[in-house]
């Protein structure tokens, strides 16, 4: 029977990609218009989507910030439709302070802040907002993030940089159980940055939060595998189940179906799911 994902226990949930800004690095805007987006949410979570992250703010490498009106009016009417008719917890793709008080005023359940809390006003906002949040590695902002990445130790930089995170949001009044972590993969690394980080991904589970990791179709997969955005699938499903074999908790991903059948079978070869 079930081609949907709905145990009552999984290793890994997935986090359905929903873009409403017109430069989509993946799907070129298609969602753009209310309709369709709503559409493509209630197919994500049909296919097994636990999330359905909405953002209206590219952070692919290069892009350049929109002003938080133009913010508002892309996410804002998607997060208000998909909460009254899709029974799904929607996450809000921030780092923006008056953006998660209206996502989460019209119904978003949880943050994912790729600045993780860094902008202005943001720790406290989200402290106030009583909802789980996602605490993000970056180098750098999406817009120079791809110049020069550079670590003495990726993994020791990235992991100090979230324990002092977590140790901010704590501070601020955000309890650890609403703390997701993220070493963000293609923000500020090179492909061997993003590698050393897969294969370490263990020491991140390790710190005790859940973690959550966005490999989908990026172009480290593109310059490993040499293939186009529309050619990453295969690639992408790869990356998910290594991550859920080290442990990650939530997939951010653009292909929930493929993406859920390997969670299901990374659950069944580990039986206890743990
Ligand atoms: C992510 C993530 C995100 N990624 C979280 N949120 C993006 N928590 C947006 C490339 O190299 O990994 N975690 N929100 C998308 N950003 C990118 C970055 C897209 C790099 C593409 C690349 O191609």
């Amino acid at each position: 029977m079930p081609s949907k994902a709905s145990p009552d226990f999984f290793v890994a949930q997935v986090m359905g990609i929903l873009n409403v800004t017109p430069d989509s690095f993946s799907d070129g805007g298609l969602h753009l218009p209310f309709d369709s987006a709503l559409k493509h949410a209630e197919r994500m979570v049909d296919e097994g989507a636990a999330i359905i992250d909405v953002g209206g703010e590219s952070t692919r490498p290069g892009a350049r910030e929109v002003s938080e009106a133009e913010e508002l009016d892309r996410v804002i009417p998607v997060i208000e439709g998909i909460c009254r008719r899709i029974p799904v917890l929607v996450s809000v793709d921030t780092c923006k302070p008056a953006v998660m008080r209206e996502a989460v005023a019209h119904g978003a359940g949880m943050i994912n802040d790729v600045f993780a809390l860094r902008k202005e006003g943001a720790l406290e906002t989200a402290a106030r907002l009583g909802v789980p949040v996602c605490l993000m590695h970056m180098q750098g902002t999406p817009r120079d993030m791809q110049h020069a990445p550079s670590y003495g130790d990726v993994v020791a930089e990235v992991k100090a940089f979230l324990v002092e995170r977590i140790a901010a949001a704590v501070d601020s009044g955000i309890p650890w159980e609403r703390i997701i972590i993220d070493p963000g993969f293609g923000f500020g690394k090179n492909v061997q940055h993003n590698l050393s980080l897969i294969r370490e991904l263990r020491q991140f589970v390790d710190l005790g939060c859940p973690v959550l990791v966005g490999l989908s179709r990026k172009s480290m997969l593109g310059a490993i595998l040499g293939r186009e955005l529309d050619q990453r699938v295969h690639g992408s499903v790869a990356a998910a189940t290594l991550a859920a074999w080290a442990g990650a908790r939530i997939i951010r991903a653009h292909d929930v179906a493929a993406t859920v059948d390997a969670l299901r079978f990374v659950q069944a070869v580990r039986g206890d799911g743990q």
